[in-house]
């Protein structure tokens, strides 16, 4: 059985306590993690600080720039690795990983290494009476040891997507990996040890949350911040234990994302878009579409059209020919989404397609699949249309005018994304602007240049990363101002 080990201070590291990684297309372990324990996250902290006091602290931005090339350069070179332990901890379709997350493992490296070098800092001149100046300017200097937890949805795309900004500013990092998707993580350690990431400036402890690593990081008092992404009552917990020593927190969290369909989209374009936006990675991307809100005169048209699309998705295995959907992470995941799915008849749901556990009457009846559901007809005040299901779910209502779909989709906890469709220009930027979220697409979904604002409002969210808004949380930004006298 394969051994996913820690690395802490430049060197792997082997613990007491092990447990189990599984493959959720049958349900058959795949690897045994070891689980750091409290003293080894306080020895991966400790390498931390000591590698900001050595070499790495005194590494300029085109050093660091030049490294991340390297850790992208390593990471493509070990595609087929990548693509392989990304599909058997999560059991992603092959055309997804090679299209999505391996690539955006490496391309948020560079596109921070890139940016790094170019960021601008602010300068002002303050005129003084008499004729004096001041002369002000911003340093940028590293936040120190940052702690960053990930998720399973999209593990080494959402891990990159922190470590990269934290190193290209020049942190030490303690990185802790979702438990349910230990082995990306892993092998970005190895391409670290491999590129020459001086010992302790990059930092990997598995384990689990409450009471395990994840707390041990959040607790340590010689954590300098803690970027996370997972769910927002985990953010709740973590921002309690970030008080103790008033941390820098970065979380971006759930979301119950609404779509917005008006009669004059077109329609093809709109239907494809929205098969991905409800269906890709089977619903478990925190920017999936889990409210779909249509123009009464398009309602029965498009239930009609999603229903008979959702009947060609193919479940299959990673690598089997056509395969749309992969299973759920867990068995502990897919009860909680059948619960929504119990729940969703219980509030008077009408089940259009989908609504059960598929049979394969092979090794996936041992996984953990689901069909790909569509409801209707909930009140807006149910359950199944409030709270992040985060499955291959969504709930269809019609609407009657823009004002009344604009009041239904903002009606929610949660801020994250909405995706609008339409043909009219003025509609669609009046739309998008209303939206109570970080992010409105118009006649797109997940399209994403990684120089622009992420994150959520509300219960989706706490700051802003992307671009130089990574770059200002994962620096401590210095106000130098120096008096010059009229001479
Ligand atoms: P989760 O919150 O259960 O776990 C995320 C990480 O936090 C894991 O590494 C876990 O071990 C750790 N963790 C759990 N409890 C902890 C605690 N008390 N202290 C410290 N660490 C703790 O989330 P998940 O189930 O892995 O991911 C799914 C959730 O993530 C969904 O709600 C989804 O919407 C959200 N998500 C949001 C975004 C975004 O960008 N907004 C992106 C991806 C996923
Ligand atoms: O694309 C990204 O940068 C990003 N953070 C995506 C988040 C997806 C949520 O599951």
């Amino acid at each position: 059985m394969k051994q996913y080990r820690n690395y802490v201070a430049g060197r792997w590291l082997e613990t007491q306590r092990q447990f189990t990684d599984i493959n959720p297309v049958d349900g058959r372990p795949i690897a045994e993690v070891h689980e750091a324990e409290r003293s080894h996250v306080d020895e991966a902290v400790q390498s931390g600080h000591r590698a900001l006091a050595g070499e790495w602290g005194r590494s300029t931005p085109t050093e660091r720039s030049a490294l991340m090339y390297r850790i992208a350069d390593e990471i493509e070179r070990r595609r087929d690795d990548f693509l392989e332990a990304e599909m058997g901890d999560t059991g992603k379709p092959l055309a997804m990983v090679s299209s999505v997350d391996i690539p955006r493992g490496a391309a948020n490296f560079r596109a921070f290494a890139d940016l790094i070098k170019t960021a601008p800092l602010e300068s002002y001149v303050l005129d003084l009476p008499g004729g004096d100046r001041a002369l002000n300017y911003t340093v940028r200097k590293p936040l120190g040891v940052v702690g960053i937890i990930s998720p399973w949805n999209l593990p080494l795309l959402l891990l990159t997507w922190k470590v990269a900004p934290a190193i290209a500013c020049g942190n030490a990092v303690v990185a802790k990996p979702s438990e349910e998707t230990p082995g990306t993580a892993t092998l970005l350690a190895e391409v670290m040890d491999r590129v020459g990431m001086p010992a302790g400036a990059f930092n990997l402890v598995h384990g689990f949350g409450a009471g395990s690593t994840g707390e041990f990081i959040t607790r340590h008092p010689d954590v300098n911040g803690i970027t996370f992404t997972g769910e927002s009552a985990t953010g709740s917990a973590i921002m309690r234990a970030a008080s103790e020593s008033i941390k820098p927190v970065s979380f971006e969290l759930g979301g119950k994302n609404a779509a917005i369909i008006f009669a004059d989209c077109d329609f093809q374009k709109m239907l494809d878009g929205m098969m991905r936006a409800i269906f890709l990675n089977t619903g478990q991307v925190c920017l999936c579409t889990e409210r779909v809100y249509v123009e009464r005169a398009l309602y029965a048209s498009f239930c009609e059209a999603l229903t008979n699309r959702v009947r060609t998705l193919k479940l299959g295995r990673p690598r089997d020919a056509g395969t749309d959907l992969g299973p759920l992470i867990s068995g502990e995941h897919r009860d909680k989404v059948l619960g929504y799915f119990r729940l969703a008849r219980e509030e008077g749901a009408d089940v259009l397609v989908g609504g059960g556990v598929p049979r394969f009457s092979d090794e996936r009846d041992g996984g953990f699949w689901l069909e790909p559901t569509v409801i209707t007809g909930l009140a807006e005040s149910a359950r199944c249309v409030k709270e992040e299901i985060f499955g291959p779910i969504c709930h269809v209502t019609p609407f009657d005018s823009e004002q009344q779909v604009v009041a239904l989709a903002n009606d929610s906890r949660y801020g994250l994304a909405a995706s609008i469709w339409t043909t009219r220009l003025d509609r669609a930027h009046r739309v998008a602007e209303a939206m109570r979220t970080g992010l409105s697409w118009v006649n797109s979904w997940f399209l994403r240049d990684l120089r622009t604002p992420f994150g959520g409002a509300g219960l989706s969210g706490i700051g802003r990363e992307g671009g130089v808004h990574s770059l200002n949380f994962y620096s401590e930004l210095t106000n130098v101002c120096v008096r010059i006298d009229a001479g």
